[in-house]
C-alpha cells in the first residue's frame, strides 16, 4: 500500500481521514478525489494542502474516464471510498443524486479499480443500511432493511462491493459507521445545524417528539476506525464502527443549549421526517475483537464540538449563505410555521 485514492476526502469524515493519514503515514501518497458538491470544502483540507505526500484532484466517482485517468496517473494501489450524497432529508426531496453517487459511483470506482488491478478497496458505509431497530443492537450479519432513499442507495453501493469480492475476488473491506459528529461537519446535520442556529438564537426544528435514538461516534474515532480496518480488516468482511453512545435527539439538543448557555425555549417540535427511523444501535464487538476501540465518549466529544463551532465561525458562516438558505427554506419554512412549543 503506497498510493491511496481517498474519494470524498473534502467532506466531513473524509477530510478527517485525509488529515490523519497525511500526518500518520509520511511514506504513503494520499490523493484526494472529490467532486466538490455543496458538501465538499477545500477549507477542510487547508492544514495539509502544502504537504508533500498530499494531492487533490477534482472529479466525479461516477465519471469513468476521469476515474481511470486518476488511477493511472497516480499509480493507485488502494481506494478508500467516502464519496457520497449523505443527507437523509435531501434524499427525500431529491433522490437522483443519491443513486448517481452512492450506487453508480461506487460501481464505477470498483469496476475501474478492478481493471487497474488495485489491491484493497475500502468502502465507507453506514448503520442506516440495517434500518430501524426497536431493541438490541445490529450486528454485521443482520439483514438490510434501509428505509430512506439515502439508506437504500448506500445499501445498493455496498452490495456491489460484496459482489466484486465474491465474483472477481477483489480485496474489499466495508465499514459501517454510526451517526458521526465533530468539527467541519456541514451544518445541515443535527449537531452542527442546531449548534450554529442556537449561537444565532434561531429556532431548533426538532422532528416529531424528539425521542428518536441515534448512536453517536466522534469524527476522529470514525477516521481512525477506517484507517484500522483498511490495514487490519479481513478481506470480504464488513465491520460496524459503532459509537455505543446512544442518546435521544431531545437530550442531545438540550445538551447543546446548555453548553451554549441558551434557553430551552429555542426548541420547536416540528412535523416529523417522512419514514423517520426511530432508533439505530449497533454492536462494535466484531471490530473490537480485531483491536479497534473508540476513544471519545459522548460528553467529551460534544463539548469539544460545540466549542469548535463557537471558535470557528469563519468556517461555517460563509457556508450558511446562498444555496444553503434555499435548502433551509425548502426543508424548514413550512415545518417551522406549524411548530408546537415544547
Ligand atoms: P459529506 O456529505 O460531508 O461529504 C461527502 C463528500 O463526497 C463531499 O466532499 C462531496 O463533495 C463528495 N462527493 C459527493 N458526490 C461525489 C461524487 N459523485 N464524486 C466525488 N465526490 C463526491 O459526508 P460525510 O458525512 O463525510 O460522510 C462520508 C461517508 O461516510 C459517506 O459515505 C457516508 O455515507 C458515510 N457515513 C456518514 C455518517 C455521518 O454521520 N456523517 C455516518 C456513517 C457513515
Ligand atoms: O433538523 C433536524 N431535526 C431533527 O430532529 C435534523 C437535521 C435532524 N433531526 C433528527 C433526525 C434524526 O433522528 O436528528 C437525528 C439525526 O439527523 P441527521 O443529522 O440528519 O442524521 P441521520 O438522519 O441520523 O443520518 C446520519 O447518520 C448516518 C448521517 O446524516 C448519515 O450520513 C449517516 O449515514
Amino acid at each position: 500500500m503506497k498510493n491511496i485514492l481517498v474519494t470524498g476526502g473534502a467532506g466531513f469524515i473524509g477530510s478527517a481521514f485525509v488529515r490523519h493519514m497525511v500526518e500518520a503515514y509520511p511514506d504513503y501518497r494520499i490523493i484526494c478525489y472529490d467532486k466538490l458538491t455543496y458538501a465538499g470544502n477545500l477549507d477542510n483540507l487547508l492544514s495539509v494542502s502544502d504537504e508533500e505526500n498530499y494531492r487533490f484532484k477534482r472529479g466525479d466517482i461516477a465519471d469513468r474516464q476521469t476515474v481511470e485517468s486518476v488511477l493511472q496517473a497516480n499509480n493507485i494501489d488502494t481506494i478508500v471510498n467516502f464519496a457520497a450524497e449523505s443527507h437523509v432529508d435531501r434524499s427525500i426531496l431529491d433522490p437522483d443524486a443519491f443513486v448517481h453517487t452512492d450506487v453508480v459511483g461506487a460501481y464505477i470506482l470498483l469496476d475501474e479499480g478492478r481493471k487497474h488491478g488495485i489491491g484493497r478497496f475500502c468502502h465507507v458505509s453506514t448503520d442506516e443500511v440495517y434500518g430501524d431497530i426497536d431493541l438490541g443492537q445490529s450486528s454485521e450479519d443482520d439483514q438490510f432493511l434501509p428505509n430512506s432513499p439515502y439508506a437504500a442507495s448506500k445499501a445498493g453501493g455496498e452490495l456491489m462491493v460484496r459482489a466484486y469480492h465474491v465474483t472477481y475476488g477483489m480485496d474489499t473491506v466495508v465499514t459501517r459507521g454510526s451517526n458521526t459528529y465533530g468539527p467541519y461537519q456541514y451544518p445541515e446535520k443535527l449537531i452542527p445545524f442546531f449548534t450554529t442556529e442556537a449561537i444565532d438564537d434561531k429556532p431548533l426544528p426538532l422532528y416529531g417528539d424528539g425521542k428518536q435514538i441515534r448512536d453517536w461516534l466522534y469524527v476522529d474515532d470514525h477516521a481512525l476506525g477506517v484507517d484500522f480496518l483498511l490495514h487490519h480488516g479481513i478481506s470480504g468482511q464488513a465491520y460496524n464502527l459503532a459509537g455505543e453512545n446512544q442518546r435521544f435527539n431531545i437530550d442531545v439538543t438540550k445538551r447543546i443549549l446548555e453548553l451554549l448557555g441558551k434557553p430551552q425555549s429555542l426548541i420547536k417540535h416540528v412535523p416529523d421526517r417522512e419514514g423517520h427511523d426511530r432508533r439505530y444501535a449497533m454492536s462494535a464487538q466484531k471490530a473490537r475483537q480485531l483491536g479497534w476501540t473508540r476513544k471519545f465518549d459522548f460528553e467529551t466529544g460534544i463539548e469539544a464540538t460545540v466549542r469548535w463551532y463557537l471558535e470557528n465561525e469563519w468556517w461555517w458562516r460563509k457556508i450558511k449563505t446562498g444555496a444553503y438558505l434555499d435548502y433551509y427554506e425548502r426543508q424548514y419554512a413550512e415545518r417551522l410555521a406549524t411548530a408546537k412549543l415544547p
